[in-house]
């Protein structure tokens, strides 16, 4: 197990925020390279995780700082407790889908922080990244986890696989 998670007051909080027993399912990266690191369009990760109920969260831990200029993520704050908005592809390389609707960017709130520094975010939180346009990197490392008792729901995987036939037929 990755040490920081052997914390006895993060597997509470974790535990506490998932409602339940948490399971891990997932971990990857989310890197901006200095100058070339892309973008991230406005999206809630649950139209990719399709669990019911939406017991799911990630920890997202700062392998660098983040500053305004190398791509923060940003959140819209309360989206969380609003349901699971469409999806469309987001024709970005990298982020198959993309809010299908613009957000309303003046309520975000930007979470800049120092190396080590731990974001936790609810698989509804409406979230997106600027490019780094810096000359530092940005790398962040996510894991996912859900409360045990979640579960594949049918009718937001239709609507996934939906959003994912809308994007192979599209033109690359
Ligand atoms: O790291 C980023 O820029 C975006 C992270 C993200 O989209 C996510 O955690 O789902």
């Amino acid at each position: 197990m990755i040490p920081f998670l052997q914390n006895s007051r993060l597997q509470t909080l974790i535990a506490a925020l998932v409602n339940g027993t948490p399971l891990c399912m997932g971990v990857e990266t989310f890197n901006k390279p200095a100058k070339v690191g892309s973008g991230v369009p406005p999206h809630q990760d649950n139209a990719y995780f399709c669990q019911e109920p939406p017991d799911v969260l990630t920890v997202w831990v700062a392998l660098d700082d983040v500053t305004p200029e190398n791509g923060p993520v940003q959140y819209l704050a309360g989206s969380h407790q609003e349901g699971l908005r469409e999806h469309t592809p987001s024709g970005v390389k990298g982020n198959s889908f993309g809010l299908a609707e613009a957000v309303d960017e003046v309520s975000v709130s930007v979470a800049l922080l120092q190396k080590g520094d731990i974001l936790i975010h609810h698989c509804q939180t409406i979230h997106f990244s600027a490019p780094n346009v810096s000359d530092y990197p940005r790398l962040g490392l996510l894991m996912v986890f859900r409360g045990e008792h979640t579960q594949d729901s049918p009718e937001m995987k239709d609507a996934y696989h939906r959003a994912r036939a809308l994007m192979e037929s599209s033109p690359s």
